[in-house]
């Protein structure tokens, strides 16, 4: 069994993951519509991705006895000013995210729930890779530069950014 405490804070997470899908897929389809494809397959990845964290969530709050609430996502962003600024806000989202984990971490701690904690080792590690991966995408932005055909080469190497842990 989980606390209603730790339940309300792991449907919290269920709603941010599935923001993070719903942003990450708004953020290919800005992609796809301005001609970067390359980043447009990543941030597809990255939904997908962030649909199984918030299905992982979701079937935890379940079997440990909990109501998990499917949620309500609203205020997407559709249009950016500029390639740049899609990275920035998916580092910002990773960061946020990050931050999130840690906060229910230390009410587990605190409550010394420890089969939540032990859950949420596979999300404090996979956010190292999370984190990482957005990091170095933004990154290309300084290494290749934006000018003449730089946006096209940062677009074909966003796809090849590779986590070893
Ligand atoms: Fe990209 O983060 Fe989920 O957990």
């Amino acid at each position: 069994l989980i606390s209603a405490e730790i339940e309300a804070v792991l449907n919290q997470q269920i709603k941010k993951e599935a923001y993070s899908s719903s942003i990450y897929l708004s953020m290919a389809s800005w992609c796809d519509r301005n001609g970067f494809d390359g980043s447009a397959d990543y941030f597809f990845k990255q939904a997908e991705e962030e649909r199984h964290h918030q299905m992982k969530l979701y079937k935890y709050v379940l079997d440990m006895g909990g109501t998990a609430i499917s949620p309500e996502i609203t205020n997407i962003k559709i249009e950016y000013n500029s390639f740049r600024e899609v990275f920035e806000d998916a580092l910002d989202q990773e960061v946020a995210i990050t931050q999130s984990f840690k906060n229910i971490a230390a009410k587990c701690h605190k409550e010394q729930d420890f089969v939540t904690m032990e859950f949420l080792n596979w999300f404090l590690k996979e956010q190292r890779e999370e984190e990482y991966k957005a990091r170095r995408a933004l990154e290309l932005f300084e290494v290749i530069g934006e000018e003449g055909t730089g946006r096209w080469q940062i677009d074909k190497h966003v796809g090849s950014i590779k986590y070893d842990s």
